[in-house]
């Protein structure tokens, strides 16, 4: 072993002395030992190597039948205070959740290798970055978290004997659902995972440490962890303006972040770039403006929809050095296919669960019909994807113009709106409802409220994240505009009424335009939403009577929603900001 940083050398030895592997290996972020891996896991039956001309260097996974999403119900914050944790949060005392796991992680490695994984969330070095530590007895996890974070030796070397590092310790054991714990202790710096093998359960530098640890760090420290991706919208005039947006699970960052415009905005020279798809740091900035990075390295995106039409750009970042997990196999030509991809389904394949898969079978209406899990993903590095910014590794990244919030909403919420200040627009992203998705077991297709798309991922108390957002206001003189969206409308049939995909940049557009003092608007009870006509609609088969109804705001149902809010708030008691108890006040009134 090489590490020489003596409180990383503490971790492993006591952490191996609970789990008790039988051999100890250091990921040096070497392609060899890597290329060694990939061999073993395809041996052991844990990986399939997909066709090498088609897909170079791809692979397959499939995940237990019982592991296939976040499994909320049992994700805790381990905080000394319970209240600390808030009303959101579930909650164990730390000294518990300790002695509790300490059992199921006994032994849990028995016959196995433990992998030490050095990571850095953000570039290796740059003052905005983190360090993490996984130990983990899953190659897939090795594999997947050399895509989606910066690995190896160059990061113990940035590290050097620094103790500022999170401690993440991962454990498939028995797969076993009763048992399955993620488990944070905000207050350690520590992340524990066991019983799962699934993606945001167990890559612990995406959710677990850039969501839930570093927005406890980001309050402690004075800048923001966000559930957000961030993408440059670049005009006829070669200017970038950058936009980050706030979309739960499931509703569209992947998609957005890699937006092609569409050919009119093309033809006069519009360009998107993106910067992430899931996850920003954001801080002030000396010139008073918000900047953020990205923190992940890869994108960890739904399969399922993702084609040359909804999205050229993630499929494009698929084709090479990517991880599919829970898709159909093609065995035909040894490739990889899941619903909504261009070509038909394949007559020779094999459905996630690993079974003969029929696709005359399948039928739409019912999800267990499906040969890719509806929350199947693909692994893919973000260097593959054709759109990536020029400012994808800039240390101190990009400077926020607005920021966006958004959701499933199928009524109340208008293709877009602007909030009246920086408050109304916490107030705004305090008040977000979306339908759940697959991306988390339980139910889906129900509005529960998501606030700025954290509410699976706030390391503290809610109440105080809000109180955050808030002071973070203060601390820069200028703040990006705050908007909402809803790309999600349905008419009486059920089916979308907006476009949406490339079309969202029409809407963006006016974003901008508004950041820039370009374009009125019109105020509402819930703030501005654009005069019908200021948005493009050239060469879309839609009317201004349609852009019209998308941007109602119907009062009767935003009396509902107040209810809705007033229920919501009352979870937080005193600890709720004034700030937003006015805010609804002043909504109340306006209404
Ligand atoms: P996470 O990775 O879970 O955080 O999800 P995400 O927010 O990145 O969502 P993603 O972009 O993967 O989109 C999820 C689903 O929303 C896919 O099925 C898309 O096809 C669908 N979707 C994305 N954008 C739009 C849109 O503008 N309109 C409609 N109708 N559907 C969309
Ligand atoms: C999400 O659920 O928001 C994801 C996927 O991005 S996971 O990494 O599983 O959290
Ligand atoms: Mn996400």
């Amino acid at each position: 072993m090489l590490v020489t940083n003596k409180a990383v050398q503490k971790f492993i030895d006591e952490s191996a002395a609970l789990c008790k592997p039988e051999k100890i290996v250091l990921i040096t972020g070497d392609e060899a030992q890597y290329e060694a891996l990939r061999q073993e896991a395809c041996q052991t039956g844990e990986m399939i190597k997909l066709n090498e001309e088609k897909l170079p260097n791809c692979y397959l996974h499939r995940s237990a039948l019982n592991d296939v999403a976040r499994v909320e119900g049992r994700t805790f914050i381990c905080c000394k205070n319970k209240e600390d944790a808030g009303p959101i949060n579930n909650w164990m005392d730390p000294t518990e959740a300790y002695a509790k796991l300490s059992e199921i992680f006994d032994g849990s490695m028995k016959g196995k290798t433990m992998y030490v994984i050095p990571y850095s969330m953000g570039a290796v070095g740059s003052k905005f970055s983190k360090i993490g530590i996984e130990l983990t007895d899953s190659i897939y996890v090795v594999l997947s978290m050399n895509i989606m974070t910066r690995v190896g030796n160059k990061v113990l070397e940035a590290l050097g004997q620094s103790e500022d590092f999170v401690r993440g310790l991962h454990s498939k054991a028995d797969l076993d659902e009763e048992k399955r714990y993620i488990v944070h202790f905000p207050e350690d710096n520590a992340i524990w995972s066991v019983n799962s093998g699934y993606g945001g359960n167990v890559l612990l530098g995406k959710k677990c440490f850039a969501l839930r640890i570093a927005s406890f760090q980001g309050k402690n420290e004075g800048w923001m962890a966000e559930h957000m991706l961030i993408l440059g919208v670049e005009n006829p005039q070669g200017e970038v303006k950058y936009i980050a947006a706030a979309f739960p699970s499931a509703c569209g960052k992947t998609n957005l972040a890699m937006l092609i415009p569409p050919e009119l905005y093309q033809k006069k020279g519009y360009k998107v770039w993106c910067v992430g798809d899931d996850i920003a740091w954001i801080r002030p900035g000396k010139d008073g403006r918000l900047w953020a990075i990205n923190p992940e390295n890869g994108f960890f995106g739904v399969a399922p929809g993702t084609n040359a039409k909804s999205n050229p750009n993630a499929l494009a970042s698929t084709k090479k050095n990517a991880i599919f997990t829970n898709v159909v196999h093609n065995l035909d030509d040894n490739t990889v296919w899941w619903e909504g991809l261009d070509e038909p389904a394949p007559e020779n394949a094999i459905d996630w669960k690993g079974e003969k898969w029929d696709y005359r079978k399948y039928d739409k209406k019912d999800k267990s019909t499906c040969g890719a899990h509806p929350n199947s993903r693909f692994t893919a590095p973000a260097i593959n994807c054709p759109c990536i910014s020029s400012e994808f590794e800039a240390p101190d990244g990009v400077p926020l113009s607005a920021i966006v919030f958004g959701g499933r909403r199928a009524k109340t919420a208008p293709l877009v709106y602007q909030a009246r200040d920086w408050n109304s627009g916490v107030f705004v992203g305090s008040i977000m409802a979306s339908e759940t998705t697959a991306a988390a077991t339980g139910a889906v297709g129900v509005v529960r409220r998501d606030p700025m798309a954290m509410r699976p991922f706030v390391g503290y108390n809610m109440a105080d994240y809000f109180a955050h957002w808030i002071e973070m206001g203060a601390k820069a003189e200028k703040l990006p505009k705050i908007f909402n969206v809803n790309w999600f409308r349905t008419d009486d049939e059920g089916h979308f009424i907006w476009p949406g995909f490339g079309d969202n940049l029409r809407v963006l557009e006016w974003i901008l335009a508004r950041c820039e003092d370009k374009v009125d608007a019109v105020e509402t009870p819930i703030g501005f939403v654009p005069n019908p006509e200021d948005i493009n609609i050239e060469e879309l088969d839609i009317t201004i009577d349609t852009i019209k109804e998308l941007l109602t705001v119907d009062k009767d149902m935003w009396l509902e929603e107040v209810k809705g809010i007033e229920e919501f708030y009352a979870q937080f008691g005193d600890r709720l900001p004034k700030e937003l108890v006015e805010k609804l006040e002043e909504l109340k009134k306006a209404l």
